[in-house]
């Protein structure tokens, strides 16, 4: 069956990196790795690609990204099932991804049209100032395995109408998926007919040869999505050579319940935000901060939709939680769980699942973890459906839970109470990048921009005016008189 899937996308198994599925730790192919100089050959040949891309109009880029979207739309359900298979996240979600692909693709042909400039007023006579955006040159992108190909298209799917070509660095857990992306854009470019050899390069390769990417100056950009523990290399590295560096961070997500919220919409979101993607998304819901007045019976409420949560193959219908992604993570989860009980937590589910069918993949049951206090195990991020609960009795004490905590990604409120709702959206309320109210912290369309602040990074990708990140600001102004004014007044001789 996974042959088959490779197939769609031309894609033979060959090398010594062994890619297993989360599902059953089977191996479903082989890649080879980039050694360093084959990185090295790959960035100069970004930089070549550059030099054509460049001048190529913004709208006729677009419509390698329209033919790119095309090819998403005819594959989306064997890319989705790739997804699910490398990736272990339950086949809806593995769609979502897809689709999210796609939607970023018709927000970037539309962007073509639109990567506007300025004209501003000049203080000199006969003078016209105008600002420009033009290409920045190759971008690198380096993702996660937690999303194996979304990321890809939100940095992608912009740097290409921005007329900058793409290297990309997948997860070593994920590569057939990147790969299978990768074949789907030569297939777009081949119809497009004009676009330079390197315009989108994978690149599959350790870190050490990864960090290639990011010291070499002649990338002006790199965007990675990923640990904080990994950002805190990547953004000093980038910096250093004064590049520029998108970082797409861990989160910390919570979600303040109060006691006006519809209690039935608030489950649902929860557990689609806690338990959903196996507690592997960026955003997803890790802090439920609960008024006491409805403590009892919203938890009380959650821990029986847990009980009854499908766990197990994420391509059967009805599943909602797959597999984490290795043993590491579950192990990071076990760990997690005993600090929170140590902590004084109470915890409610965890441990491993069907683990007599899959000995080799590891299932988690999602754990609820009632604390005293948002204590040292709440502030930190484990990657796996731990959701820690905590009462509050006043709003402002809410909120400053809600904050105090080292990262700054996505956030939500369950209120009915304009108020509360205003109160949370505020300068100051919430301090993410992104604030919901009665909506879940996860699962955030592409049209906004999306990343967020403190420990997450500080990064934006995707919609609103992210693309600027990926182009370099020209400011020009045009002397059409006969005198030579100086700016400011000066006289000069
Ligand atoms: C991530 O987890 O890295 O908002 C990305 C969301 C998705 C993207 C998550 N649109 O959950």
């Amino acid at each position: 069956m996974h042959a088959k899937l490779l197939a769609e996308f031309g894609i033979t198994p060959s090398g010594s990196h062994i890619v297993r599925s989360p599902i059953d730790g089977s191996e479903i192919g082989r890649v080879a790795f980039d050694d360093a100089p084959t990185i090295a050959a790959k960035i100069e040949a970004g930089v070549e690609a550059f030099r054509v891309w460049r001048d190529v109009p913004a709208p006729k880029r677009g419509e390698l990204v329209r033919l790119l979207g095309e090819e998403l739309r005819v594959h989306k359900e064997a890319l989705g099932r790739l997804v699910t298979v490398e990736n272990g996240k339950i086949l809806q979600e593995g769609l979502g991804e897809v689709q999210e692909m796609i939607d970023i693709c018709d927000f970037a042909v539309g962007l073509s049209r639109q990567l506007y400039g300025l004209t501003i007023a000049s203080e000199r006579p006969g003078h016209r100032m105008m600002e420009t955006w033009h290409p920045a040159g190759p971008v690198a992108v380096i993702s996660a395995f937690n999303f194996p190909v979304a990321v890809w298209a939100w940095n992608a799917a912009l740097a290409f109408v921005c007329g900058d070509p793409v290297i990309w660095k997948p997860s070593a857990k994920t590569p057939l998926a990147a790969l299978a992306v990768q074949a789907l854009f030569a297939r777009a470019a081949q119809k497009f007919g004009e676009a330079p050899a390197a315009l989108s390069q994978l690149a599959l390769c350790t870190r050490e040869a990864g960090e290639l990417l990011t010291k070499d100056p002649r990338i002006p950009g790199v965007s990675a999505t990923g640990s904080m523990a990994m950002g805190k290399i990547i953004g000093p590295t980038v910096a250093a050579r004064f590049g520029r560096s998108i970082l797409e961070l861990g989160g910390n997500n919570a979600m303040i319940v109060c006691p006006s919220a519809k209690l039935d919409l608030a489950e649902r979101a929860i557990l689609f935000a806690a338990v959903g993607t196996a507690g592997q998304r960026c955003t997803s819901l890790r802090r439920l901060i609960v008024h006491e007045s409805i403590y009892d019976n919203l938890v009380g409420a959650l821990k029986s939709h847990y009980a009854k949560l499908s766990i197990g193959a994420p391509l059967a219908k009805g599943t909602l939680v797959g597999p984490l992604i290795d043993r590491t993570a579950f192990e990071a989860m076990e760990q997690a769980l005993t600090a929170a009980r140590a902590e004084g937590g109470k915890i409610t589910g965890g441990g491993r699942a069907r683990e007599g069918e899959y000995p080799n993949a590891y299932y988690a049951r999602p754990a609820i973890a009632e604390m005293p206090a948002q204590t040292a195990i709440v502030c930190h991020e484990t990657f796996a459906p731990i959701l820690y609960v905590m009462r509050y009795r006043r709003f402002d004490e809410a909120l400053a839970l809600h904050n105090a905590v080292p990262q700054g990604l996505s956030s939500c409120i369950f209120t009915r109470d304009m108020q509360e709702a205003e109160k949370f959206l505020a300068a100051s309320g919430s301090d993410c990048g992104i604030a919901n109210v009665n909506i879940g912290p996860s699962g955030a369309e592409i049209g906004g921009a999306y990343g967020g602040e403190k420990e997450t990074g500080g990064g934006r990708e995707s919609g609103s005016d992210a693309w600027k990140a990926y182009m370099r600001r020209q400011t020009a102004t045009i002397n059409y008189s006969d005198a030579l004014p100086l700016a400011q007044g000066v006289e000069f001789g």
